[in-house]
């Protein structure tokens, strides 16, 4: 009699925890498993590198998030056991990658993530530019305000496009957003100063540059003014030699400006 309570209490206990965790239970039991496998862990920038997702079962999506899944990517098709996608780095550091896959019946695998490791490597580090003319420089380009005002002239802002991977599931590319500078308020100095962007490129691909007058936000005007309103640039005459400056000239829109490299060892 004495053993009664105490056991009735241990297997009322039991029966509760059981029935708690029963849900849990069967939520694992719909998740499954996935391996994620990079070919590398650490990759110079501008590689591309190779991620494999497997699992035991049939994949119908594979989601891909650099913010654990605040915003997400997600492609849809029949990937059987196994997928390798592309993915492409544009900048140095420590990339996190958040994966998760589907299988039939709309159900999610486990997260797994990979965490990449991008380094400057054999990369070229721009460190500096200096915008010598454009088109109407000293001249008017906020025609709102009259030419004894020095509102007149231009709010230079200069942007840079790498050309990168257009998505892991594809093995196109095409020029993107790498970096935009801040704004030279009615000209200003004209230099930027980038030490601290830790803007590394591999030197044997060309980015393309634009610089703009900026008005209100969103508006901006480009300064390059021919219908392409950029240029493409690449180091390939420079490779050799490893000039700490390069200066490019583009007469036909009145465009000079300079830049300052840091090389690799
Ligand atoms: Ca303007
Ligand atoms: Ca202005």
């Amino acid at each position: 009699m004495i053993l009664t309570l105490p056991l009735r209490l241990k297997i009322g206990f039991l029966f509760i925890l059981i029935a708690s965790c029963s849900p849990d239970n069967s939520q694992e039991k719909e998740s499954f498993a996935i391996e994620v496998i990079p070919s590398a862990i650490t990759i110079p920038v501008d590689k591309q590198i190779d991620i494999t997702i497997a699992s035991e079962t049939d994949m119908n999506g594979i989601i891909f998030s650099y913010d654990n899944f605040a915003t997400e990517f997600e492609y849809y098709s029949n990937y059987g056991t196994s997928k390798t996608i592309n993915f492409y780095f544009d900048t140095v550091g420590s990339k996190t990658i958040y994966f998760k896959a589907t299988k039939e019946g709309n159900i999610s695998s486990e997260v797994k993530t990979v965490t990449i490791n991008v380094v400057s490597d054999q990369a070229v580090k721009l460190t500096g530019l200096q915008l010598i003319s454009f088109t109407n420089v000293n001249g008017s380009w906020d025609p709102e305000f009259p030419a004894t005002n020095p509102n007149h002239l231009a709010d230079v802002v200069f942007g840079l496009r790498k050309n990168t991977l257009n998505n892991p599931f594809s093995t196109g590319y095409s020029y993107k957003y790498w970096f935009s500078s801040t704004v030279k308020t009615n000209q200003g100095d004209l230099t930027w100063d980038l030490t601290n962007e830790n803007l590394y490129f591999d030197p044997t691909k060309t980015l393309q540059i634009g610089f703009d007058d900026q008005d209100n936000l969103p508006a901006s005007q480009p300064l390059i003014t021919d219908s392409f309103g950029y240029r493409t640039i690449g180091l390939n005459n420079y490779m050799v030699t490893k000039p700490s400056e390069i200066t490019f000239s583009y007469p036909e829109v009145d465009l000079e400006f300079k830049i300052q490299l840091e090389w690799p060892n």
